[in-house]
């Protein structure tokens, strides 16, 4: 029906309520009582994005493959995309987030570029791998954890003699949603290095963990473990960040809540059982805790957890929930 033919009387005066909703629907509206395939409400989260586990040997594997297949001068970024297998999704590692893994040969730069997405790294095998991020060269070796905001500028070199690797993790299918994308390529393709840094607020060593680690005890309920948090709430507020030591035999107390989670081992062996399905980790791996999904997690053996969330877009925006299943 063409729209511009429907007069005010024929909406006001419809004869009943099919003859409504056609002309509502040529008027651009539908009404909100409607039985829908997809319902406008329903009563507790029920993503279709399921508890995925990529593991670091098949990761690494590939890495070493696309490592002798392709350089950065033609990938700009040499990074295996950790897609959720949902029907229809081709980015996104859970909902609101993107992991993906990335290597750099000796030698190699990976040209500098800015984006409107948050972006970090989570170093896995490096010694002399850098982040430049705006004009500040931050050394990434094994352990730390390295931060872009959101529109720093950021290319990646390699000074060292052995293949990095390492794990991204940016907000990227959120920016999707919201639409917000912005990426723009330095004009000098890797951006001038100004200076080295020792200490910046966009970089985490693996002692800087350690040693908070160290401080920390377990939380009181047992849900979490010794856990630490990195405070993103200036840089990069979309994703928050966790990391975790639980002992071997620790055993945590299962829950769900109403935020997704990616999950990296930086170190030991564990298994967490995630809406049934059991993940057994090592050093490397990546695994997904979907939104509501009851997870359970264990340590085998003395482990470290990096693990990144959109928790704290879930507190800001009201919607956080949290609940026991024990
Ligand atoms: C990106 O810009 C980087 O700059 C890594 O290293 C991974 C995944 C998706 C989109 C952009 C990087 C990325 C990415």
């Amino acid at each position: 029906m063409d729209g511009s033919q429907i007069t005010l009387d024929d909406l006001s005066n419809a004869p009943d309520l099919d003859t409504l909703t056609e002309r509502l629907a040529a008027k651009g509206m539908t009404p909100g009582w409607i039985p829908r395939e997809q319902p406008i409400l329903w009563p507790e989260p029920s993503t279709d994005f399921t508890p995925a586990h990529w593991k670091w040997g098949e990761c690494r594997a590939a890495m070493d493959g696309a490592g002798k297949l392709i350089g950065t001068d033609l990938a700009e970024r040499r990074n295996l995309i950790l897609r959720n297998p949902v029907e229809g999704n081709d980015v996104a590692t859970a909902r609101t987030l993107v992991n993906a893994y990335q290597t750099i040969l000796p030698g190699e730069e990976a040209r500098s570029h800015r984006h409107a997405p948050h972006a970090l790294r989570v170093i896995l095998e490096s010694e002399g791998a850098w982040s430049v991020v705006n004009g500040d060269k931050h050394p990434m070796n094994t352990g730390d954890i390295v931060l872009t905001p959101g529109w720093c500028w950021h290319g990646h070199g390699h000074d060292g003699q052995d293949q990095a690797y390492w794990l991204d993790g940016l907000d990227v299918p959120m920016v999707h949603l919201m639409e917000p994308m912005f990426v723009e390529e330095h004009p000098d393709g890797m951006e001038p290095i100004e200076k080295t840094t020792s200490d910046s607020p966009y970089r985490f060593t693996w002692d800087m963990t350690q040693s908070k680690l160290d401080k920390a005890t377990p939380d009181p309920d047992g849900f979490f473990g010794r856990r630490i948090a990195y405070d993103t709430s200036d840089s990069m507020p979309t994703i928050g960040i966790y990391v975790q030591r639980w002992d071997a035999g620790f055993q945590a107390r299962p829950y769900r809540c109403a935020a997704n989670f990616v999950y990296c081992v930086m170190q030991g062996e564990g298994r967490s059982v995630i809406d049934g399905e059991t993940v057994d980790w090592s050093f490397g791996d990546t695994f997904v805790v979907p939104m509501w999904k009851r997870v359970e997690h264990s340590a085998s053996q003395d482990s470290v957890l990096f693990s990144m969330t959109d928790e704290h877009v879930m507190r800001f925006c009201k919607y956080w929930r949290f609940e026991a299943l024990d």
